[in-house]
């Protein structure tokens, strides 16, 4: 009897684990042959690892982990792939970059475990060290006429190139080669170098003395990469002009010093570790934006997943001092207030702007500015009623924020507080600029939905905000993007961003179209930095 309990009990159990085994069974993970998960994985680095992260962990995009993924399998994933969501992300299919089949099969990548990318340390980052031009070889004055602190230097990005265009004749004086999808660009503290970084993690500098043009050095430290920034402090002997530069990759997660005038890698800093508010570890922390102090040896380096704001201190590299600042997660992009004592970052997907103080090596303050916020720079101008202001557009809503940045003056009570919201003519918004000359904001919408605001500005009047902008619809194709002034601060430069790219030139003052630069060579022109006014940091 006893025996028999005990089966009866043993073939109840049995039956419960099998039926539960049956009904949760896990959804299996797609197969994919080497060629397409090779191809996939190409693509997933190309176009999502930078909102999604290599490791899928989420940061400007969602988190993209195995588990949910398998749920939502693979139709509906493809549908998100291909269709976009109203969270903001694109549709590669509808804006014509993915047939279905490429979504369908990036949908099944997705399902896969994750792979970390190799590993990159200093061996590797030294193979891929070379020095074109010693600077004993390079002259130590311009050798053309040009007036090259009014140079522009242009990104192609998807052709991997950077054009330098004069900005007086307007013509294309150069085209250098870089990485592939070169992303940011940046000067030292003479103006002579160009500092370039492609989304590949290779970094090239460009003297823009000699004659013709060269670039004189390139380095890669790292396969993904995003920022890059020169030692701009000068020092009681000038120490510091023109010696370092600091990379910041995406993956491995670290930033890299290099000798500013070589490339020649120093120094590696890991940036793995925990997050500054649940205290998890976090193995792929990115380096977001870089902008180097005026008024200290130090660059403050954003670190992305952690939120943590690091100020370091380049005077001694063997004995790195760094300060670690709390702030908030998702940092991005940003730059100074106009005293360029406060840096202003965005912490994108908490839909804020911190403001770091630069002087008292503390966080300012934390603000919210609405729907995921991305200054690129950001604007500083005189708001005739709240002082000085510090503005940013918002990917997911069609606003610009203007936040108080004056905590020491007249109009301290403003500080840090969003002292306006002024409608724009889209979301998606990615870039804003004026110029101390100005009287105007210019605002893009690049990513809005609506095609005809992605191929607009809106333009507001300082003088008078209350007044809806002007939006001019500058092209029938493409996506219009990223604006930069000219050193006179009185033409504003706009990128037609399209295989057959344009420079769209206004003049500032009268609001007109003084000229368009087309040519073969500018192949989906993106960001555009003037020598003299990326240099002191104008915008
Ligand atoms: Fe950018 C700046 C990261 C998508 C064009 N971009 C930056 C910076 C970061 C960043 C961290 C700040 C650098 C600094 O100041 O030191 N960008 C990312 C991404 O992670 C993201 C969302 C996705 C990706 O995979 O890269 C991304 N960026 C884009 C684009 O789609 C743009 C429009 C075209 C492209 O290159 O792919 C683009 N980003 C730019 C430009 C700047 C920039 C032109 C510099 C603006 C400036 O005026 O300083």
């Amino acid at each position: 009897m006893k025996r028999m309990i005990v089966f009866v009990l043993l073939l109840a159990v049995s039956l419960v684990w099998s039926s539960a085994g049956r009904s949760e069974a896990a959804p299996t993970a797609p197969t994919l042959t080497k060629e397409e998960f090779d191809k996939a994985n190409w693509e997933y680095f190309n176009r999502c690892g930078g909102c999604h992260g290599m490791l899928r962990k989420g940061a400007t995009g969602m988190p993209l982990l195995q588990d949910k993924m398998l749920q939502k399998g693979t139709e509906a994933l493809t549908t998100i792939i291909h269709d976009g969501t109203s969270g903001g992300m694109p549709g590669w299919g509808a804006v014509g970059v993915y047939t279905h089949e490429m979504s369908e099969l990036l949908a099944k990548y997705i399902q896969l475990t994750p792979v970390p990318p190799p590993e990159f340390n200093m061996n590797d980052i030294k193979k891929t060290w070379k020095l074109h031009v010693a600077p004993d070889k390079r002259p130590n004055k311009p050798m053309h006429k040009r007036n090259w602190e009014n140079f522009f230097a242009v990104i192609l990005r998807d052709a991997g190139q950077i054009a330098i265009i004069d900005g007086d004749t307007k013509e294309i004086v150069s085209v250098q080669n870089s990485g592939f999808a070169v992303h940011t660009l940046r000067y030292s503290h003479s103006g002579r170098y160009l500092y370039t970084i492609g989304r590949d993690g290779k970094a090239t500098l460009v003297d823009l003395w000699m004659d013709p043009i060269t670039t004189v050095a390139e380095v890669k430290t790292g396969l993904d990469a995003r920022s890059i920034e020169s030692s701009k402090y000068k020092g009681p002997k000038g120490d510091f002009l023109d010696k370092l530069a600091v990379i910041g990759n995406y993956w491995p997660p670290a930033y890299v010093i290099v000798n500013g005038q070589t490339l020649e890698p120093l120094k590696i800093v890991s940036t793995r570790g925990y997050t500054y508010d649940t205290n998890e570890y976090h193995q792929e922390p990115r380096v977001a934006s870089i902008v180097a102090s005026h008024f200290d040896p130090e660059w403050v380096i954003n670190i992305k997943e952690t939120g943590h704001i690091l100020l370091v201190d380049y005077s001694d590299i063997k004995n790195l001092h760094v300060t670690v600042i709390e702030s908030e997660r998702f940092l991005h992009d940003g730059g100074w207030d106009s005293s360029k004592r406060y840096f202003m970052v965005a912490a994108n997907m908490r839909d804020k702007v911190v403001a770091v103080d630069t002087k008292t090596k503390k966080l300012a303050a934390i603000i919210e500015t609405g729907v995921r916020p991305h200054p690129g720079r950001g604007a500083n101008f005189i708001d005739p009623k709240f002082g000085p202001v510090y503005a940013t557009p918002h990917l997911g809503e069609a606003a610009i924020a203007l936040i108080g940045t004056d905590p020491n003056g007249k109009h301290k009570k403003n500080a840090w507080k969003v002292v306006r919201k002024l409608k724009t003519a889209g979301e998606g918004g990615l870039f804003i600029k004026t110029h101390p000359k100005s009287k105007h904001v210019w605002v893009d919408h690049t990513l809005a939905k609506d095609i005809n605001a992605a191929r607009s500005v809106s333009v507001f009047d300082i003088a008078n905000l209350e007044a809806p902008p002007k939006t001019f619809k500058l092209a029938d194709r493409g996506r219009i993007v990223h604006f930069e002034y000219n050193k006179a601060g009185d033409e504003v430069w706009i990128a037609l961003w399209d295989r057959s790219g344009e420079i769209i030139i206004f003049d500032d003052k009268t609001l007109t179209e003084k000229t368009r630069i087309k040519d073969p060579r500018l192949i989906t022109p993106t960001g555009k930095f003037n020598v003299y006014n990326t240099r002191y940091d104008i915008y």
